[in-house]
Protein backbone atom coordinates (compact mmCIF):
# COMPACT_ATOMS: atom_id res chain seq x y z
CA UNK A 1 0.00 0.00 0.00
CA UNK A 2 2.64 2.48 0.55
CA UNK A 3 3.61 2.59 -2.81
CA UNK A 4 -0.14 3.26 -4.02
CA UNK A 5 -0.30 5.93 -1.66
CA UNK A 6 2.92 7.67 -2.51
CA UNK A 7 2.24 7.33 -6.05
CA UNK A 8 -1.07 9.05 -5.99
CA UNK A 9 0.09 11.76 -3.57
CA UNK A 10 2.70 12.86 -5.97
CA UNK A 11 0.54 12.46 -9.01
CA UNK A 12 -2.25 15.51 -6.95
CA UNK A 13 0.73 17.22 -6.53
CA UNK A 14 1.99 17.27 -9.66
CA UNK A 15 -1.34 17.86 -11.14
CA UNK A 16 -1.82 20.63 -8.74
CA UNK A 17 0.72 22.66 -9.04
CA UNK A 18 0.79 23.13 -12.98
CA UNK A 19 -1.22 26.56 -13.94
CA UNK A 20 -4.14 25.31 -16.30
CA UNK A 21 -7.89 26.54 -16.46
CA UNK A 22 -10.10 24.63 -13.55
CA UNK A 23 -11.87 22.58 -16.30
CA UNK A 24 -8.60 21.24 -17.77
CA UNK A 25 -7.35 20.44 -14.95
CA UNK A 26 -10.49 18.79 -13.70
CA UNK A 27 -9.88 16.63 -17.63
CA UNK A 28 -6.44 15.16 -16.60
CA UNK A 29 -7.27 14.45 -12.97
CA UNK A 30 -10.50 12.82 -13.94
CA UNK A 31 -8.52 9.74 -16.11
CA UNK A 32 -5.64 9.99 -13.97
CA UNK A 33 -7.59 8.94 -10.69
CA UNK A 34 -10.17 6.68 -12.08
CA UNK A 35 -8.77 3.85 -10.48
CA UNK A 36 -6.11 2.59 -12.74
CA UNK A 37 -3.43 -0.16 -11.38
CA UNK A 38 -0.78 1.97 -11.19
CA UNK A 39 1.34 -0.69 -12.41
CA UNK A 40 3.83 1.32 -14.63
CA UNK A 41 5.04 3.36 -11.84
CA UNK A 42 5.30 0.65 -9.27
CA UNK A 43 6.97 -1.47 -11.62
CA UNK A 44 9.36 2.06 -12.17
CA UNK A 45 9.94 2.28 -8.44
CA UNK A 46 10.69 -1.00 -7.48
CA UNK A 47 13.30 -1.49 -10.04
CA UNK A 48 14.99 1.40 -8.74
CA UNK A 49 15.02 -0.13 -5.18
CA UNK A 50 16.09 -2.99 -6.38
CA UNK A 51 18.93 -1.52 -8.63
CA UNK A 52 19.48 -0.15 -4.45
CA UNK A 53 17.99 3.16 -5.48
CA UNK A 54 15.31 5.33 -3.88
CA UNK A 55 11.65 5.56 -4.76
CA UNK A 56 12.45 9.49 -3.70
CA UNK A 57 14.56 9.89 -6.82
CA UNK A 58 12.63 7.67 -9.11
CA UNK A 59 9.25 9.27 -8.16
CA UNK A 60 8.93 11.85 -11.05
CA UNK A 61 9.90 9.50 -14.03
CA UNK A 62 6.92 6.58 -12.19
CA UNK A 63 4.35 9.89 -11.87
CA UNK A 64 5.34 10.42 -15.75
CA UNK A 65 4.85 6.83 -16.66
CA UNK A 66 1.34 7.22 -15.75
CA UNK A 67 0.66 9.88 -17.07
CA UNK A 68 1.54 8.53 -20.67
CA UNK A 69 0.45 5.83 -20.03
CA UNK A 70 -3.23 7.48 -18.76
CA UNK A 71 -2.87 9.94 -21.97
CA UNK A 72 -2.78 7.12 -23.92
CA UNK A 73 -5.72 5.63 -23.06
CA UNK A 74 -7.98 9.15 -23.24
CA UNK A 75 -6.42 9.18 -27.12
CA UNK A 76 -7.50 5.72 -27.75
CA UNK A 77 -10.94 5.87 -26.57
CA UNK A 78 -11.65 8.61 -29.05
CA UNK A 79 -13.80 8.21 -31.54
CA UNK A 80 -11.27 8.61 -34.19
CA UNK A 81 -8.99 5.69 -32.26
CA UNK A 82 -10.92 2.51 -30.84
CA UNK A 83 -14.21 5.02 -30.51
CA UNK A 84 -14.52 3.69 -26.42
CA UNK A 85 -17.25 5.03 -24.62
CA UNK A 86 -16.16 3.61 -21.01
CA UNK A 87 -12.96 2.77 -19.32
CA UNK A 88 -12.10 2.01 -15.89
CA UNK A 89 -15.65 1.65 -15.08
CA UNK A 90 -16.95 5.00 -15.83
CA UNK A 91 -17.55 7.49 -18.89
CA UNK A 92 -14.33 8.05 -21.29
CA UNK A 93 -13.20 10.93 -20.85
CA UNK A 94 -14.83 11.95 -24.10
CA UNK A 95 -18.18 11.69 -23.11
CA UNK A 96 -17.63 13.93 -20.23
CA UNK A 97 -16.15 16.63 -21.31
CA UNK A 98 -16.35 16.33 -25.18
CA UNK A 99 -13.85 15.44 -27.89
CA UNK A 100 -11.83 18.38 -27.63
CA UNK A 101 -11.34 18.71 -24.18
CA UNK A 102 -10.26 15.17 -24.19
CA UNK A 103 -7.54 15.23 -26.84
CA UNK A 104 -5.76 18.43 -25.14
CA UNK A 105 -6.58 16.70 -21.44
CA UNK A 106 -4.40 13.94 -22.78
CA UNK A 107 -2.12 16.36 -24.45
CA UNK A 108 -1.51 18.46 -21.44
CA UNK A 109 -0.24 14.95 -19.72
CA UNK A 110 1.77 13.93 -22.51
CA UNK A 111 3.85 17.61 -21.92
CA UNK A 112 3.57 17.30 -18.17
CA UNK A 113 5.15 14.46 -17.85
CA UNK A 114 7.86 15.54 -19.53
CA UNK A 115 7.37 18.93 -17.97
CA UNK A 116 7.87 17.43 -14.10
CA UNK A 117 10.58 14.92 -15.53
CA UNK A 118 13.15 17.89 -16.20
CA UNK A 119 12.00 20.11 -13.50
CA UNK A 120 12.79 17.54 -10.97
CA UNK A 121 15.79 16.74 -12.65
CA UNK A 122 18.15 19.30 -11.04
CA UNK A 123 17.49 17.69 -7.49
CA UNK A 124 17.23 14.57 -8.42
CA UNK A 125 20.96 14.76 -9.82
CA UNK A 126 22.64 15.04 -6.97
CA UNK A 127 21.77 11.51 -5.76
CA UNK A 128 20.46 9.67 -9.01
CA UNK A 129 23.17 10.93 -11.54
CA UNK A 130 21.99 8.70 -14.45
CA UNK A 131 18.50 10.31 -13.79
CA UNK A 132 18.17 12.01 -17.73
CA UNK A 133 19.37 8.48 -19.41
CA UNK A 134 16.51 6.98 -17.30
CA UNK A 135 14.24 9.89 -18.54
CA UNK A 136 15.43 9.03 -21.97
CA UNK A 137 14.44 5.35 -21.61
CA UNK A 138 10.78 6.80 -21.07
CA UNK A 139 10.74 8.73 -23.91
CA UNK A 140 11.97 5.98 -26.66
CA UNK A 141 9.07 4.00 -24.78
CA UNK A 142 6.44 6.15 -25.15
CA UNK A 143 7.09 7.62 -28.57
CA UNK A 144 8.13 6.94 -32.14
CA UNK A 145 10.25 3.87 -31.80
CA UNK A 146 7.59 2.78 -28.59
CA UNK A 147 3.62 3.00 -27.93
CA UNK A 148 3.11 5.46 -30.89
CA UNK A 149 4.37 3.28 -32.93
CA UNK A 150 2.41 0.40 -31.88
CA UNK A 151 -0.67 2.23 -31.92
CA UNK A 152 -0.18 3.43 -35.60
CA UNK A 153 0.77 -0.14 -36.87
CA UNK A 154 -2.59 -1.60 -34.59
CA UNK A 155 -4.73 1.09 -36.73
CA UNK A 156 -3.10 -0.13 -39.96
CA UNK A 157 -3.95 -3.80 -39.80
CA UNK A 158 -7.39 -3.52 -38.55
CA UNK A 159 -9.05 -5.34 -41.33
CA UNK A 160 -5.57 -6.58 -42.94
CA UNK A 161 -6.09 -10.09 -43.74
CA UNK A 162 -2.32 -10.26 -44.32
CA UNK A 163 -1.11 -9.73 -40.90
CA UNK A 164 0.73 -12.60 -39.45
CA UNK A 165 2.08 -13.24 -36.10
CA UNK A 166 5.42 -11.26 -37.29
CA UNK A 167 2.79 -8.28 -37.39
CA UNK A 168 1.21 -9.02 -34.02
CA UNK A 169 4.56 -9.21 -32.22
CA UNK A 170 6.00 -5.84 -33.91
CA UNK A 171 2.63 -4.21 -32.74
CA UNK A 172 2.22 -5.55 -28.94
CA UNK A 173 6.25 -5.17 -28.15
CA UNK A 174 6.02 -1.38 -29.45
CA UNK A 175 2.03 -0.62 -28.05
CA UNK A 176 1.70 -2.13 -24.82
CA UNK A 177 5.50 -3.68 -23.68
CA UNK A 178 7.69 -0.34 -24.90
CA UNK A 179 6.15 1.72 -22.03
CA UNK A 180 6.43 -1.41 -19.42
CA UNK A 181 10.00 -1.83 -20.36
CA UNK A 182 10.71 1.75 -20.04
CA UNK A 183 9.09 1.59 -17.08
CA UNK A 184 11.27 -1.51 -15.58
CA UNK A 185 14.87 0.28 -17.34
CA UNK A 186 14.05 3.68 -16.27
CA UNK A 187 13.96 2.43 -12.96
CA UNK A 188 17.03 0.43 -12.77
CA UNK A 189 18.78 3.41 -14.52
CA UNK A 190 17.37 6.06 -12.23
CA UNK A 191 18.63 3.65 -9.20
CA UNK A 192 22.30 3.55 -10.68
CA UNK A 193 21.96 -0.14 -11.65
CA UNK A 194 24.02 -2.10 -13.32
CA UNK A 195 24.73 -3.20 -17.00
CA UNK A 196 23.56 -6.76 -15.79
CA UNK A 197 20.48 -5.75 -13.60
CA UNK A 198 19.30 -3.39 -16.27
CA UNK A 199 19.28 -6.06 -18.92
CA UNK A 200 17.48 -8.81 -16.47
CA UNK A 201 15.01 -5.98 -15.62
CA UNK A 202 14.73 -5.04 -19.53
CA UNK A 203 14.40 -8.75 -20.60
CA UNK A 204 11.58 -9.04 -17.86
CA UNK A 205 9.99 -6.09 -19.19
CA UNK A 206 9.33 -7.32 -22.64
CA UNK A 207 7.99 -10.69 -21.45
CA UNK A 208 6.05 -8.83 -18.83
CA UNK A 209 4.40 -6.86 -21.99
CA UNK A 210 3.62 -9.92 -23.95
CA UNK A 211 2.03 -11.59 -20.61
CA UNK A 212 -0.01 -8.69 -20.19
CA UNK A 213 -1.10 -8.19 -23.39
CA UNK A 214 -1.99 -11.73 -24.07
CA UNK A 215 -4.07 -11.85 -21.04
CA UNK A 216 -5.97 -8.20 -22.01
CA UNK A 217 -7.04 -9.97 -25.40
CA UNK A 218 -7.98 -13.20 -23.84
CA UNK A 219 -10.06 -10.94 -21.26
CA UNK A 220 -11.72 -9.53 -24.13
CA UNK A 221 -12.82 -12.28 -25.41
CA UNK A 222 -13.43 -14.78 -21.65
CA UNK A 223 -13.91 -11.29 -18.75
CA UNK A 224 -16.37 -10.25 -17.49
CA UNK A 225 -17.09 -6.40 -18.47
CA UNK A 226 -18.18 -4.75 -15.22
CA UNK A 227 -14.48 -6.28 -13.43
CA UNK A 228 -12.38 -5.14 -16.41
CA UNK A 229 -14.29 -2.01 -16.66
CA UNK A 230 -14.29 -1.31 -20.07
CA UNK A 231 -16.39 -2.53 -23.51
CA UNK A 232 -15.92 -6.12 -24.22
CA UNK A 233 -15.68 -7.95 -27.13
CA UNK A 234 -14.28 -5.12 -29.32
CA UNK A 235 -11.74 -6.78 -30.83
CA UNK A 236 -13.70 -9.69 -32.89
CA UNK A 237 -16.24 -6.55 -33.55
CA UNK A 238 -13.19 -4.58 -35.03
CA UNK A 239 -11.39 -7.51 -36.74
CA UNK A 240 -8.55 -6.71 -34.11
CA UNK A 241 -5.00 -8.84 -35.06
CA UNK A 242 -5.56 -10.70 -31.43
CA UNK A 243 -3.43 -13.12 -29.81
CA UNK A 244 -7.07 -15.35 -29.47
CA UNK A 245 -7.55 -14.20 -32.69
CA UNK A 246 -4.60 -15.92 -34.15
CA UNK A 247 -3.68 -19.01 -32.57
CA UNK A 248 -6.96 -19.78 -30.17
CA UNK A 249 -7.53 -18.98 -26.78
CA UNK A 250 -6.34 -22.23 -25.36
CA UNK A 251 -2.45 -21.55 -27.25
CA UNK A 252 -2.92 -17.72 -26.14
CA UNK A 253 -3.34 -19.28 -22.82
CA UNK A 254 -0.02 -21.33 -23.29
CA UNK A 255 1.83 -18.54 -24.69
CA UNK A 256 0.62 -16.12 -21.54
CA UNK A 257 2.38 -19.24 -19.68
CA UNK A 258 5.24 -19.10 -21.71
CA UNK A 259 6.07 -15.56 -21.26
CA UNK A 260 5.47 -15.36 -17.39
CA UNK A 261 8.34 -18.64 -17.17
CA UNK A 262 10.45 -16.23 -19.00
CA UNK A 263 10.20 -13.00 -17.31
CA UNK A 264 10.49 -15.18 -13.84
CA UNK A 265 13.77 -16.99 -15.16
CA UNK A 266 15.14 -13.50 -15.93
CA UNK A 267 14.92 -12.36 -12.33
CA UNK A 268 15.81 -15.45 -10.78
CA UNK A 269 19.88 -14.39 -10.22
CA UNK A 270 18.37 -11.80 -7.59
CA UNK A 271 16.42 -13.91 -5.56
CA UNK A 272 14.28 -12.68 -2.84
CA UNK A 273 14.92 -8.93 -3.72
CA UNK A 274 12.82 -9.96 -6.86
CA UNK A 275 10.03 -11.62 -4.93
CA UNK A 276 7.71 -8.51 -6.07
CA UNK A 277 8.75 -9.15 -9.55
CA UNK A 278 7.84 -12.75 -9.60
CA UNK A 279 4.64 -12.43 -7.87
CA UNK A 280 3.21 -9.94 -10.25
CA UNK A 281 3.83 -12.11 -13.40
CA UNK A 282 2.67 -15.17 -12.05
CA UNK A 283 -0.75 -12.82 -11.00
CA UNK A 284 -1.03 -11.61 -14.57
CA UNK A 285 -1.53 -15.12 -15.75
CA UNK A 286 -5.09 -15.15 -13.60
CA UNK A 287 -6.29 -11.54 -13.47
CA UNK A 288 -9.35 -10.53 -14.18
CA UNK A 289 -9.26 -6.77 -14.62
C1 LIG B 1 -2.95 6.74 -28.32
C2 LIG B 1 -0.46 6.79 -28.78
C3 LIG B 1 -1.63 6.09 -28.26
C4 LIG B 1 -1.45 4.86 -27.79
C5 LIG B 1 -2.50 4.05 -27.19
C6 LIG B 1 -2.14 1.83 -24.56
C7 LIG B 1 -2.75 2.00 -25.88
C8 LIG B 1 -1.94 2.70 -26.91
C9 LIG B 1 -3.98 1.60 -26.16
C10 LIG B 1 -4.83 0.94 -25.18
C11 LIG B 1 -5.32 -0.32 -25.79
C12 LIG B 1 -5.09 -1.48 -24.92
C13 LIG B 1 -6.28 -2.08 -24.31
C14 LIG B 1 -3.88 -1.97 -24.71
C15 LIG B 1 -3.67 -3.17 -23.90
C16 LIG B 1 -2.79 -3.04 -22.75
C17 LIG B 1 -3.15 -1.90 -21.89
C18 LIG B 1 -2.32 -0.69 -22.09
C19 LIG B 1 -4.10 -2.01 -20.98
C20 LIG B 1 -4.44 -0.97 -20.00
O1 LIG B 1 -3.42 -0.87 -19.04
P1 LIG B 1 -3.69 -1.17 -17.50
O2 LIG B 1 -4.40 -2.47 -17.34
O3 LIG B 1 -4.72 0.00 -17.16
O4 LIG B 1 -2.43 -0.99 -16.75
P2 LIG B 1 -5.07 0.69 -15.79
O5 LIG B 1 -6.47 1.19 -16.00
O6 LIG B 1 -4.96 -0.28 -14.65
O7 LIG B 1 -4.09 1.82 -15.67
Amino acid sequence: MKYLEAINAALEGYIAACDVPKVMREAMAYSVFAGGKRLRPRMCLSAAELAGGSMEDAMPIACALEMIHTYSLIHDDLPCMDDDDFRRGRPSNHKVYGEANALLAGDGLLSLAFETILREGQERLRTAPRYYEAALEVARGAGVSGMVAGQWADLANEENPAADADALAYIHRRKTGALITAAMVSGAVAGNADAKLIDALRCYGEHYGILFQITDDILDVVGDAKTVGKTLGKDAAQNKLTYPALYGLEEARRMAEKEAELAIAALLPFGEKAAWFTELAQAALTRTY
